[in-house]
């Protein structure tokens, strides 16, 4: 069976720039301002004006940046600056200094996302994810890259370079096994949200915190990509691949799904339950295995005060993907017992994700909790078992998405025999439809 395989959205070349020598400032093209459409020519004769106001910055001038910005550079000269980043919105960079072979990571966020050209998005959002990614940090370094400088005007982030990590989604889609994984993203749920909820912060802060980190354009992306196209296609933007897409819309178009998934958005939007990563998929996730595994969380930039379990399910349905990669892909070169191997080590983190949050996360509530009324065993046991049931059913959401909608995984989009995608595709809607409809039953099965 032929076919064209159409991706989801394109990822760019990477490019790298070597400075060798300090440049004087130039006339450049500017723009207005924060967010501003392109204002004409604008002369910079100072260094100081040079990063005054926001255009996206060239390998020289992220080089230049880093060296005014940081003190971790002795020099500007010789520095390498080479473009990593893979996703689908913002640039992240890598500057070296090959000497000594320090560095760390540049993210900036440009008006137009990286993989469209026509997707404009506020380059405020940097801002909102630095003060994220602090908050994480304070509340659990261990799972958090550290960040140096934050820069709102220009929508900069300079954070600690993770480096020695590798990417956990590329590493499961080679079958690779990493004891206690479920476990440590429980944690990294538990430590960054429950301190952050209503009970535990009490209303005022707790409210404080809504408005700070309130989210609304990044959750628009969401509420389209996750909870509307994959049951309507309304604005035409699903991809689907010809041989499967009979199949697909018969199984997602339907009324009952379009009602499970009115209800879910309606929750992802009104219940404001703590500061949520948003978009805790694999890709998200950084792990290492030196004495142990250790995992970095990245890409906060969705966050916001949403429901816990979208976070959960998020995680969960990611491992999920890696299963049945693994289970249908000849191209990972994996003997059938290496399989069989991965298939029961991913089946027990799917269990340990989910008992390590319910275990350790009733008890941090129960020993943080300060509010009267919410200090009741009975209460925080049903307030754990809610989360675990909201994940499940965003789980079923972020299953199907990725497979007929427009931003998809490496799992679908790696894939490039027909049959073996079209199985991935086909299990991973029939577990994602059974979970968004009967979630709790998915879960007795854990
Ligand atoms: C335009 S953004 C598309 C997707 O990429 C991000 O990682 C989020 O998952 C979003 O839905
Ligand atoms: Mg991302």
């Amino acid at each position: 069976m032929r076919s064209q395989i159409r991706q989801g959205f394109f990822k760019g070349a990477q490019t790298v720039c070597a400075k060798t020598a300090r440049r004087q400032p130039k006339v450049r093209q500017g723009r207005g301002g924060l967010c501003g459409k392109p204002s004409g020519f604008a002369i910079y004769y100072g260094e100081d004006m040079r990063f005054g106001s926001h255009y996206k910055m060239t390998g020289d001038d992220v080089i230049d940046y880093v060296f005014e910005h940081t003190n971790f550079f002795s020099s500007n000269e010789n520095l390498i600056c080479e473009e990593i980043g893979d996703g689908n919105i913002n640039y992240v960079y890598r500057i070296t200094d090959p000497k000594n072979k320090k560095s760390v990571i540049l993210k900036q966020a440009d008006v137009q996302t990286r993989v469209r050209p026509d997707g404009y998005l506020s380059p405020e959002r940097s801002a909102r994810e630095a003060e994220v990614l602090k908050t994480e940090f304070r509340l659990a370094p261990e799972f958090v890259p550290e960040i140096f400088h934050s820069d709102k005007t220009m929508a900069v982030i300079i954070m600690e370079d993770i480096g020695s990590y590798s990417n956990l989604k590329k590493e499961l889609m080679k079958g690779r096994i990493f004891p206690g994984l479920g476990t440590l993203l429980a944690r990294f749920i538990v430590k960054t949200t429950l301190p952050l909820t209503g009970p535990v912060l009490g209303s005022a802060e707790k409210t404080e915190l809504m408005f700070k980190f309130r989210n609304p354009e990044l959750c628009k992306i969401t509420e389209d990509l996750v909870f509307t196209h994959p049951y309507n296609d309304l604005r035409k933007r699903n991809i689907v691949l010809p041989e499967n897409k009979d199949w697909l819309e018969k199984k997602l178009y339907t009324k009952e799904l379009q009602c499970k998934a009115a209800r879910l958005k309606e929750k992802f939007d009104n219940y404001p339950q703590s500061l949520i990563h948003g978009d805790l998929h694999s890709g998200s996730v950084f792990v290492q295995e030196r004495g142990g595994v250790h995992i970095k969380v990245i890409d906060p930039e969705f966050a916001f005060y949403g429901p816990i379990g979208y976070d959960l399910g998020n995680v969960l349905a990611h491992f999920i993907f890696a299963e049945l990669y693994v289970k249908h892909c000849r191209g990972t070169d994996l003997s059938t017992s290496e399989k069989e191997k991965f298939s029961i080590w991913i089946n027990g983190e799917k269990n340990a994700l989910f008992t390590v949050f319910a275990e350790e996360g009733a008890s941090y509530l129960r020993a943080k909790t300060e509010c009267g009324i919410y200090r009741n065993d009975d209460f925080i046991k049903q307030y754990i078992e809610d989360i675990k049931n909201d994940a499940a059913a965003f789980a079923g959401t972020e299953l199907n998405r990725r497979v007929i909608g427009s931003a998809k995984t490496a799992e679908i989009t790696g894939v490039h025999n027909i049959e073996e995608r079209i199985a991935i595709e086909r299990d991973a809607v029939i577990i994602g439809t059974k979970m968004m409809t009967s979630g709790c039953l998915f879960l007795k099965g854990l």
